[in-house]
């Protein structure tokens, strides 16, 4: 069959991506026998446009787009994201009549208010790579779509549970040629490469189990190694491992650092940290693995809150952390989330002075905390009357403790004049 594969992403907050999941999702399709045409928006003049004529001129018989963003977690002033993914799905369904499968790391946390609210055909949940080939396989043979493992239709539940590639190793990367690769050449970009899925940490507030699962799974080694290797060779200098946690297990992280030595892979890249359990040895073989910034995502600066978020770690494991980082020469960016359950104005200046006191290269602070279904926030949330149970939190809601909301508007704000190297 004739596949049209769409990432929809054209933010650049932050950085733009190379969308790679849609391409892990393409390469298997492509591996069954399938003609894909891919699409990557981000680096479309008139992404509208140039995605109706390409529907026009390919004449697709399944349509995959993938949805990374439903807003940018601010709560002052939140954006929500998917208007232009909306039109993108009428573009596709105005000029032909294939159906329209959506996926995507923002479309899994809400597989079917997102589905209702872009007016796909359907959707599915989580990785892509075995589901979307089942579910071609029944469009096909006309073989009953409810089947296919984590499939969402508008107007019923999944019927098939989700599951889980446990081996990883099985799956076929995605060829570098399927992307434009001239967008590597700007400094902005970096590769996002996942050595690992799945986050068995159940941070109160986050939604990367709806996403990954809760159990971890990881390509081997030497499969990660070639991969870096094949990309280098077709340009790509800058890293971004996008694993939710590098060190977790810490013993693959180091594993995967000694490689990349003994290799000779001489890239640059960055990670996200955890900061509980993070060894000297860990941290040295990070930097002379080419290790240059990290994400350290401490979120509070109270024990009592980091308990609450179910945090393993405490202040004196971040300031351990923090201190071997910068004795290794790896920049460090921290990140505060305040306004949490249980955040006072005691717990918020307790956060920022043991922030201000650890003086990394860049601290970025979100107020508020997005609510994502199926959360411990979640749960707290309805039980306060935060959110209605019936609340698909599609469109961002926040959680920010009583009382605190202008005075802790107002706090940052003097904070951001004061510090020059904090995003707020
Ligand atoms: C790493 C990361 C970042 C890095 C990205 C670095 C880089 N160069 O790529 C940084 C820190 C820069 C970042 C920034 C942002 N991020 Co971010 N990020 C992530 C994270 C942890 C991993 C994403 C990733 O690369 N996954 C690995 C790839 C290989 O997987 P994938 O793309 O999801 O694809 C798989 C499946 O989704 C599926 N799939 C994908 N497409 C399709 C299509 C079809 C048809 C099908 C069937 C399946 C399918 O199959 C793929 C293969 O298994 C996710 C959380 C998560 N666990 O997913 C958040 C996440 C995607 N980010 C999020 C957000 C909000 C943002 C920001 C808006 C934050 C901000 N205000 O700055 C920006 C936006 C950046 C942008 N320009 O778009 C949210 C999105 C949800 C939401 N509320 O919108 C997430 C989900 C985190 C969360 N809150 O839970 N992010």
């Amino acid at each position: 069959m004739k596949i049209l594969m769409v990432s929809a992403n054209t933010e650049i907050i932050n950085m733009p991506i190379l969308p790679v999941g849609l391409g892990w999702v393409a390469a298997s399709a492509i591996k069954t026998g399938h003609t894909v045409h891919f699409v990557d928006l981000m680096v479309e003049s008139d992404p509208l446009k140039h995605l109706g004529s390409v529907v026009d001129a390919f004449k697709p018989d399944v349509i995959g787009i993938s949805i990374r963003n439903i807003d940018d977690q601010s709560s002052r002033n939140p954006r929500f994201l998917l208007e232009n993914a909306r039109q993108m799905v009428s573009i596709c369904k105005e000029r032909c009549k294939a159906p329209v499968v959506l996926g995507g790391a923002g479309y899994s946390i809400f597989p079917q208010s997102a589905l209702v609210y872009l007016g796909a055909d359907m959707g599915i949940q989580g990785e892509g790579e075995t589901a979307f080939i089942a579910l071609l396989d029944c469009l096909a043979t006309g073989g009953e779509i409810r089947n296919v493992p984590g499939l969402y239709l508008p107007d019923e539940m999944c019927r098939t549970p989700r599951t889980y590639t446990r081996e990883l190793d099985a799956l076929p990367p995605p060829d570098p040629l399927l992307f434009d690769l001239k967008a590597l050449e700007n400094p902005a970009y970096f590769l996002p490469v996942q050595t690992r899925r799945g986050c068995p940490l159940k941070c109160s507030y986050c939604a990367t189990a709806a996403i990954e699962g809760g159990f971890i799974r990881k390509l081997s080694i030497q499969n990660v190694v070639s991969y870096l290797i094949r990309w280098k060779e077709n340009g790509a200098n800058n890293v971004f491992f996008v694993d939710n946690v590098f060190n977790l297990p810490s013993g693959y992280a180091e594993d995967l650092c000694r490689e990349m030595i003994v290799a000779r892979c001489n890239l640059k890249w960055r990670c996200i940290l955890y900061p509980g359990n993070v060894s000297k040895s860990m941290v040295r073989q990070m930097a002379e693995a080419g290790c240059t910034d990290v994400s350290l995502g401490f979120e509070s600066g109270d024990n009592q809150i980091l308990h609450a978020m179910n945090k393993r770690f405490n202040t004196g494991d971040i300031r351990y952390t923090a201190g071997i980082l910068a004795d290794h020469g790896i920049r460090c960016m921290g990140f505060l989330l305040l306004g949490g359950p249980g955040e006072t104005r005691e717990t918020v200046l307790k956060s920022l002075a043991f922030a201000e006191s650890l003086n990394l290269d860049t601290i970025r602070v979100t107020a508020g905390i997005r609510i994502y279904p199926f959360t411990k926030l979640a749960r707290i949330a309805i039980q306060e009357g935060v959110v209605s149970p019936s609340d698909t939190l599609l469109e961002p809601r926040f959680y920010m403790s009583s009382n605190l909301g202008d005075w802790l508007y107002a706090t940052l704000e003097s904070c951001k004049s004061a510090h020059s190297n904090w995003i707020i």
